[in-house]
C-alpha cells in the first residue's frame, strides 16, 4: 500500500470509530480533563479512570496505552502534548514525541488502524498550521519505514484544522469520505 493510501482524513467525533486505536490528548496525570480527553473518558466509562490512575501519570511528550472499555476502538493510547508557551520551549520537538512515541506504541501492539485526535490545538493552545505540520511529517515518516499501522486516520473536529490538514495532505473535495 502506498504512503497516500494509509493516511485519511476525516472529520468526526473520534469516540464513535471503530479502529484498533485511538490517540487521546491527555493531561500528564492521565486524570481527565476537558475537550477530547473528557469525551473519551465520558465515553469509555469509568474503568478508563481506574485504569489510568494505576500508571503513574505521563510526560510532556510521551505516551501510555489502556484498553478502550465501552469504546467501538479496542485501545486508548493517550499522549501528553506541550502547553504552548510561545515555541521557545521545545514544544515542536515534544508535539513530534507525542505522534513519534504513539506510533511505536502501535507498532509493539501490532495495531493496524489508528485515529490521532489533533494533539494540544485545543486547550493547550499550540497554533494549528505548525502542529498540523509536525503531525502529517512524523506519521509520514515513520510510515515509509514500518509496516504497521497500516492505516492512520486524522480525526480533525473543528473546521479550521480539517482545512489544514486537507491542504497539507493534498486531498481534493471528492476525496473528503464525509
Ligand atoms: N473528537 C475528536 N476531536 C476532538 C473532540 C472529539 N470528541 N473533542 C475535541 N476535539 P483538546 P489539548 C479536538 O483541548 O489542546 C484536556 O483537559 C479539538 O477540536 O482536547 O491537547 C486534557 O486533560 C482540538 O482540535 O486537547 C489536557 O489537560 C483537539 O481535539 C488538555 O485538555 C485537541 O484539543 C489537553 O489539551
Amino acid at each position: 500500500m502506498n504512503l497516500k493510501s494509509r493516511i485519511k482524513l476525516i472529520q468526526d467525533d473520534i469516540t464513535k470509530l471503530n479502529v484498533d486505536a485511538i490517540v487521546n490528548a491527555a493531561n500528564s496525570r492521565l486524570a481527565g480533563g476537558g475537550g477530547v480527553d473528557g469525551a473519551i473518558h465520558r465515553a469509555a466509562g469509568v474503568e478508563l479512570s481506574e485504569a489510568c490512575s494505576k500508571l503513574n501519570g505521563c510526560s510532556t511528550g510521551s505516551s501510555k496505552i489502556t484498553s478502550g472499555y465501552k469504546l467501538p476502538a479496542r485501545y486508548i493510547i493517550h499522549t501528553v502534548g506541550p502547553v504552548w508557551r510561545g515555541g521557545n520551549s521545545n514544544e515542536k520537538q515534544l508535539l513530534e514525541s507525542c505522534y513519534y512515541t504513539t506510533l511505536e506504541i502501535a507498532l509493539q501492539n501490532k495495531i493496524k488502524s489508528i485515529a490521532f485526535s489533533n494533539i494540544s490545538t485545543g486547550i493547550y493552545g499550540f497554533p494549528k498550521p505548525e502542529a498540523a505540520e509536525i503531525a502529517v511529517g512524523t506519521v509520514s515518516s515513520f510510515l515509509k519505514i514500518n509496516l504497521l499501522p497500516e492505516q492512520v486516520f486524522f480525526v480533525c473536529f473543528d473546521e479550521q484544522n480539517y482545512n489544514l490538514y486537507e491542504e497539507i495532505l493534498g486531498i481534493k473535495n471528492d476525496d473528503r469520505l464525509i
